[in-house]
């Protein structure tokens, strides 16, 4: 793994190594101590065998088809792709190149959007990773795969106990072809909150060297000034700039005027004076009606010279209508999930939006086979996450109405039972656009969103009108959220915040009116790096520092169970998330070539203590693990 390391290093990599690289990456020479690796596991498997895997229904292992995946021979070649016109034009002339294109290119988003939409963003690494050649290699035509950031940051530390950058520097290895995409709240990063300016551009730096080439930038209040720094940042990089518009309201509903097509016009005219690279129209809601898309992008062909990059979700069923319009304006990319994890709450189909081009002029150069034989395997991985799945079973066009993101929904719904609420979904949906209205119609999407959906439950829970709110609201403790929004702290809404409703939240508190980022203490890099080195015992990488000022907490549990019970990202997710069946044997490959083989032979009744033992065999030898049993 030492070497491993080494070469994975992306300063290695980019051939920035001289013998100034032992000193400034001294984590990579530390050998690990030999610890009994073979236990962590085995307590792990019983753990999960005995208590269950949070948010998943505790039974019996479910019997899955092995995920197909597509044989190719041994010489099949990877093309150059868009990658490679980056790394050799640099950013400027990867944008010359998209202009040129009279097809329209596709980004596809299974890897990162598409299963944060269905899935809760449970998608573990491997099962991206065992994909990812096959991939690369029948996809060399895609424009970017979008696989990471969004919430999959703090997901993969919270509940998958892995890394996420290892998500991004194993992918970069196997799909060298293709431009990689991330999501970026702006001054929020991967986060809910506002960091210091220095973290975010600490963040954009290691994320370029560890493999990212598109930053999409957002801000959850469309406030340019959150996305300066995220932008200037990514430029110093050399890589591309994104910046996005989120679409909310209507521009066709002439009742809802303060979103109107001159209100992103001129976000668009200003981003553009930013430096952004390539414009997105983030419609995280699936809310731009096919009409208002060709309108808005029609316009914003004339307003702009930046290529436009349209992100919907197919929440309505209108996905591929509103794209076909969209692309018959002038689109340049559009964003789509494999078939299999397209639809609903995800992006739209690319396998559908292939055919649905067919006979035009711009359907994409991109092999619908290919897209087809990469769609079975994910139809097999997505059932491992059948409990994570929202329960939406066809198009909701009520989206129109609640406006709620896509990646919320589900989320949503949870947080409503987990508060006793699950009988009352259909109010907390109707409040929630209540709220979007008493907040003064703000763009919702994280964490904005976020705030009108603790909001929206809190009024429910508490039975109260938005009148109540005003009226009683010196008496009420509203949710932190609700407070930090009021106060300033993710950024300015367009338009302002609704005074009233402001002074009674904030009860006398001033709010900001300048940038948070501005007032933040900048955090200090080394003091983090010998924090954690206290706390861990070992040198640290400077991703984990960054992770670690990110999400402190969040991070140090990580660390915990790392200890506890070694990596167990390498678990096939069945083992991962049901543990064994009696009888029931796997293989572990817990490094390049060294494999545990595990077999559950038996569970024992519960002791006086609460404790069972669970039988193993691990590589033939009899193993016993005591594991107290939380039932
Ligand atoms: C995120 O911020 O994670 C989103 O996907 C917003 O749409
Ligand atoms: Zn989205």
């Amino acid at each position: 793994p030492f070497l491993e390391n080494v070469v994975k290093h992306p300063k290695f990599r980019n051939g920035e190594y001289d013998t100034s690289f032992i000193d400034s990456t001294p984590e990579l020479f530390i050998f690990p101590v030999s610890k009994d690796r073979g236990t962590k596991m085995l307590s792990y498997i019983g753990t999960v065998t005995v208590n269950g895997f949070p948010g998943v229904e505790k039974k019996k292992r479910p019997v899955f088809s092995q995920p197909k995946i597509p044989t190719l021979k041994y010489d099949f070649p990877c093309q150059e792709g868009t990658k490679q016109i980056l790394d050799k034009y640099g950013a400027e002339g990867l944008v010359k190149w998209v202009n040129n294109q009279k097809q329209v290119l596709l980004t596809d988003t299974t890897f990162r959007d598409a299963h944060q939409s269905l899935l809760a963003t449970r998608m573990r690494t491997t099962d991206i990773v065992h994909i990812a050649e096959p991939t690369a290699k029948l996809l060399p035509d895609i424009f970017s795969f979008e696989m990471w950031g969004g919430a999959t940051f703090d997901v993969a530390y919270r509940f998958l106990k892995e890394d996420p950058w290892n998500r991004l520097l194993t992918l970069r290895e196997r799909i060298p072809n293709v431009l990689f995409q991330m999501l970026i709240r702006g001054a929020n990063a991967v986060g809910y909150k506002n960091y210091p300016d220095n973290l975010i551009r600490e963040f954009v730096n290691q994320s370029a060297l560890a493999g990212i080439d598109i930053f999409r930038i957002f801000d959850s209040l469309n406030w340019v000034k959150g996305m300066e720094v995220a932008i200037d940042a990514v430029r110093q990089t050399g890589k591309i700039a994104e910046a996005s518009i989120c679409y909310t309201g209507d521009i066709l509903d002439g009742s809802r005027t303060k979103y109107d097509v001159n209100y992103y016009k001129s976000l668009a005219k200003e981003l553009e004076k930013k430096g952004a690279h390539i414009l997105a129209i983030k419609d995280m809601a699936g809310l731009l009606k096919p009409e208002a898309a060709y309108r808005l992008i029609s316009e914003l062909k004339e307003t702009i010279d930046i290529p436009i990059h349209l992100h919907t979700h197919d929440t309505s069923g209108n996905g591929i209508f509103t794209y076909a319009r969209a692309i018959d304006a002038g689109v340049d990319i559009v964003d789509v999930a494999l078939s299999t994890m397209a639809g609903l709450t995800s992006q739209p189909s690319a396998n559908s939006l292939i055919y649905a081009l067919e006979g035009t002029k711009r359907k994409p150069n991109v092999n619908i086979d290919a897209l087809e034989k990469l769609s079975y395997y994910w139809e097999d991985v997505r059932k491992y996450y059948q409990d994570f799945e929202s329960g939406m079973m066809s198009p909701h066009s009520e989206v129109y109405q609640h406006e709620m993101p896509g990646g919320q929904y589900s989320n949503l719904q949870q947080q409503a039972k987990a508060v006793g609420l699950g009988n009352h979904w259909e109010e907390v949906k109707e409040m929630y656009s209540r709220v979007n209205i008493m907040f003064g119609d703000i763009v919702k999407v994280t964490p904005s969103s976020k705030v009108v959906g603790d909001m929206a439950l809190f009024m429910v829970q508490n039975e109260l009108t938005d009148e109540d709110v005003l009226l009683k609201g010196h008496m009420l403790d509203f949710p932190d959220s609700v407070i930090e929004l009021f106060m300033g702290y993710i950024g300015q809404p367009y338009g302002g915040f609704p005074e009233e409703l402001q002074k009674v939240i904030l009860k006398g508190k001033q709010p900001l009116e300048v940038r948070p980022g501005e007032l933040l203490e900048p955090v200090d890099f080394d003091k983090l790096k010998e924090d954690l080195f206290n706390e861990l015992g070992r040198q640290v990488t400077p991703f984990e520092i960054i992770s670690y000022a990110l999400y402190p907490k969040v991070f140090m549990e990580y660390s915990k169970t790392v200890d506890l019970y070694g990596n167990i990202s390498v678990l096939d997710t069945p083992t991962f998330l049901y543990g064994l069946r009696l009888g029931e044997e796997i293989e572990v490959e817990i490094e390049t070539g060294k494999t545990l083989i595990v077999k559950l032979v038996s569970i024992s009744q519960p002791q006086a203590d609460g404790t069972r033992v669970v039988y193993f065999e691990l590589n033939g030898q009899p193993r016993e693990i005591v594991i107290k049993d939380e039932s």
